[in-house]
């Protein structure tokens, strides 16, 4: 099995460029039926705390360089998966990315709508884990405020929101089939919060990464159909109106048997207090 690193929507835009920036490729769909997979388009107004992580310089200019997802938790504070500041992601060490943005307000990335705003501080958990996948999570500076009403709440260590069965929903601009049919506007997908028993069962340690229940979240459908997919990762899951994943990884995208493993959010709370 490949690394989740080879999987993600940047690490495919990477691996097949010739050039620095290409267009977006779509190969042949997968299944039709494990489709944000499952989802239904959604309005950004509605989720102002979902913005997308872009670069045009890294990714072109077509879907405004979108590659990863966020979640805004303070005015100036973003949430993204570690992962997504990687060089097998962005092709270049984070620094030599002059032009990392996010992007708020903007349902269609093919539009102009909303802010792009420049990114002022990356901070990569200390704890992070490549290897296991653990603690994927950075904290982005933003070099302006956003409006207080764009924030999300972040559900701390004992929250019901983490309980199984809870329903919960995840929202990005990534792959809608897992044949790499990127979206152009935002969408969301129902999804279950899954006992830290199915993801230890589904993933023990592998390449892909091993579940953790300290600093993963699981969560899908045991049918499959409904998940995260590449493109969706850094992401939010809100359940009962808190922040409680950021979309980390899995095998594949929608597949019975193979849930979509999350940041969990409390840790992430956790490690920032931290180091604060
Ligand atoms: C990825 O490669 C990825 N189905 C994100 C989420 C999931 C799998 C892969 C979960 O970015």
């Amino acid at each position: 099995m490949r690394p989740p690193i080879v999987r993600t929507l940047a690490q495919a835009l990477v691996l097949g460029a010739a050039a620095a920036v290409l267009p977006l490729a779509s190969p042949a769909p997968a299944a039709a039926d494990s489709v944000v997979i499952g989802g239904r388009p959604v309005r950004v107004a509605d989720s102002p705390w979902t913005v997308a992580l872009a670069s045009r310089d890294r990714f072109g200019g077509t879907r405004s360089g979108q590659f990863c997802g966020g979640v805004v938790i303070a005015r100036s504070t973003v949430l993204t998966a570690a992962h997504c500041m990687r060089e097998e992601v962005l092709g270049v060490p984070l620094g030599r990315v002059r032009d990392l943005k996010v992007i708020s307000g903007r349902d269609d990335l093919a539009t102009n709508t909303g802010n792009e705003i420049s990114v002022r501080r990356v901070r990569i958990n200390p704890e992070y884990d490549a290897y296991t996948n653990a603690g994927d999570f950075a904290v982005l500076t933003l070099s302006e405020a956003l409006p207080e009403a764009y924030t999300i709440r972040t559900a701390g260590a004992g929250d019901a929101a983490y309980e199984p069965g809870t329903g919960a929903a995840v929202y990005g601009w990534g792959d809608t089939t897992g044949g790499g049919d990127y979206a152009r506007t935002l969408h969301a997908a129902d999804v279950t919060v899954l006992a830290d028993k199915v993801c230890e069962e589904a993933y023990p340690g592998s390449a892909d990464g091993t579940y953790t229940s300290a600093s993963m979240v699981c969560a899908g459908e045991l049918k499959g159909g409904r998940d995260a997919c590449q493109g969706d990762s850094g992401g939010p899951l809100v359940a009962q109106g808190r922040l409680i994943g950021l979309v980390s990884w899995g095998d594949g995208c929608g597949q019975a048997g193979s849930p979509g493993v999350y940041t969990r959010i409390s840790d992430v709370v956790r490690v920032m207090s931290r180091y604060a």
